[in-house]
């Protein structure tokens, strides 16, 4: 396909998206490669269940449709009985379960990345929370006798292949399999309807709190390991390399800097990552803390109610950690007060939280941040690669996101600001 015909063809497929989905909107990709639409407004973020209309969209390669009914996963690798799972047979052999999922593309707030980095120039568009209907990896694991122990891994493989020529990586990721057995599903409904093409019909991965990359659509085979995809097995198996959406993107690390390639880490939480002499350049698992004001919306102008009070409404999360604190700033971070949370609890699943605010007529900067708990708190800005280090990785919330060149699991508080104007 040549590049005009490529890029004709993903103008067509986001076309498509936006008539489905009138609540997201086109987002810039500088390297005119992804389909991506993300959430149209600030009011999605007063809401705890993400519509599907309002749900963001992000994929790589040509959007998928396959027919569920010729559609199968093969289960191989270290399992008893390797298997091609028919889509009536993941529905209705084992135990069907529902869980709450906060979606957060890894290159969420990339576009307040200064300089720029490439590729999607998402603000605040790409989280979204939805119900995710489908069947518990652990059952079907088990059915099959899989090696299951501490140090194994579940690595997943989409069917999407990449449509530029001499281009051979294939959509793969590899889960931990601790993470697994607590709560992956093999998902085929979201918020009670079949999956849309776009988000993976007719089955993905779905991987609770953790950044969306590791939710792979379009399933077509699962592969019980005791090492990540990794080494010359994986980098040229059968003709494609599988390691790159694991090794190489979608790791945190400076400019110019080729990652380290892992068999295997036994440190998953992103955060913790850092933190850790094993790994020089964190993985993008699980989610980092971060909030998103909802109401007012940027721009906006406000009148307080009959007793005088603007409720301030946001929603916040921490990936798989719960969030533990909310607080609000009417001036730009220089002041802090705590709001309060309220609404669905839910593992995985960010939680609404409320600031009644009793403002003077003037003009405003609300900002809020979450606090994990681990005791981990959003920073301020995102720092220059110039920086030393190219920023440090802090966890009281006393320094700056470290600026990466891939611009992932980005968490400050100051880029997504709302200005607005009460009366
Ligand atoms: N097969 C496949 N799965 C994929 C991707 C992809 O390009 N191919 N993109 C990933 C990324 S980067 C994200 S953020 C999520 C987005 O899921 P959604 O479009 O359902 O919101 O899908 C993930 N799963
Ligand atoms: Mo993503």
């Amino acid at each position: 396909m040549s590049n005009s015909e490529r890029s004709e063809n993903r103008r067509r497929e986001i076309d498509a998206i936006l008539d489905r989905k009138d609540g997201t909107e086109a987002v810039t990709d500088l390297a005119d490669r992804y389909r991506v639409v993300g959430a149209a407004d600030r009011s999605t973020y007063a809401n705890w269940l993400t519509p599907v209309e309002d749900h963001y969209v992000c994929h790589r390669n040509e959007t998928l449709d396959p027919a569920a009914d010729s559609w199968t996963v093969s289960l191989t690798g270290a399992v008893d009985r390797e298997s091609d799972l028919e889509m009536d047979a993941i529905r209705d052999e084992y135990p069907t379960v529902a869980v709450a999922h906060t979606m957060e593309c890894a290159g969420n707030g990339r576009g307040y990345f200064d300089p720029e980095t490439g590729s999607v120039q998402w603000e605040y568009g790409a989280a979204s929370t939805a119900f995710w209907t489908g069947t518990p990896l652990r059952s079907v694991l088990s059915d099959h006798g899989a090696a299951t122990d501490d140090g194994t891994w579940l690595t997943a493989v989409g069917g999407d292949r990449p449509e530029v020529d001499g281009e051979n990586d294939l959509f793969a990721r590899s889960v931990p399999m601790a993470k697994i057995l607590e709560d992956c599903i093999l998902a085929y409904e979201i918020n009670g309807q079949p999956l849309p093409p776009e988000h993976g019909s007719p089955v993905r991965l779905l991987v609770p709190g953790w950044y969306g990359v590791n939710s792979v659509k379009w399933v077509t085979e699962l592969r019980v390991m005791d090492q990540m995809v990794h080494g010359p097995e994986w980098t040229d198996r059968d003709g494609d390399d599988y390691t790159r959406w694991q090794q190489s993107s979608y790791r945190i690390h400076p400019e110019g800097v080729e990652p380290e390639s892992n068999a295997t880490v036994s440190t998953f939480d992103t955060w913790d990552q850092w933190e850790s002499d094993e790994i020089e350049h964190p993985y993008t698992f699980d989610e980092n803390v971060k909030s998103t004001i909802g109401f007012p919306e940027d721009g906006a102008t406000v009148t307080p109610r009959a007793d005088g009070v603007i409720e301030v409404v946001g929603v916040a999360w921490a990936g798989d950690d719960d969030v533990t604190a909310i607080e609000v700033s009417t001036d730009g971070g220089d002041s802090w007060a705590e709001g309060s949370f309220f609404g669905p609890d839910y593992d995985c699943a960010w939680r609404l939280f409320r600031y009644p605010w009793e403002p003077d007529e003037g003009s405003y900067t609300l900002v809020s941040r979450a606090t994990d708990e681990q005791g981990r708190r959003q920073p301020a800005r995102i720092s220059r690669p110039d920086d030393a280090d190219g920023g440090t990785a802090d966890t009281d919330g006393s320094e700056d996101y470290p600026w990466n060149e891939g611009g992932y699991a980005e968490n400050a508080y100051l880029p997504h600001a709302v200005e607005v104007t009460v009366e």
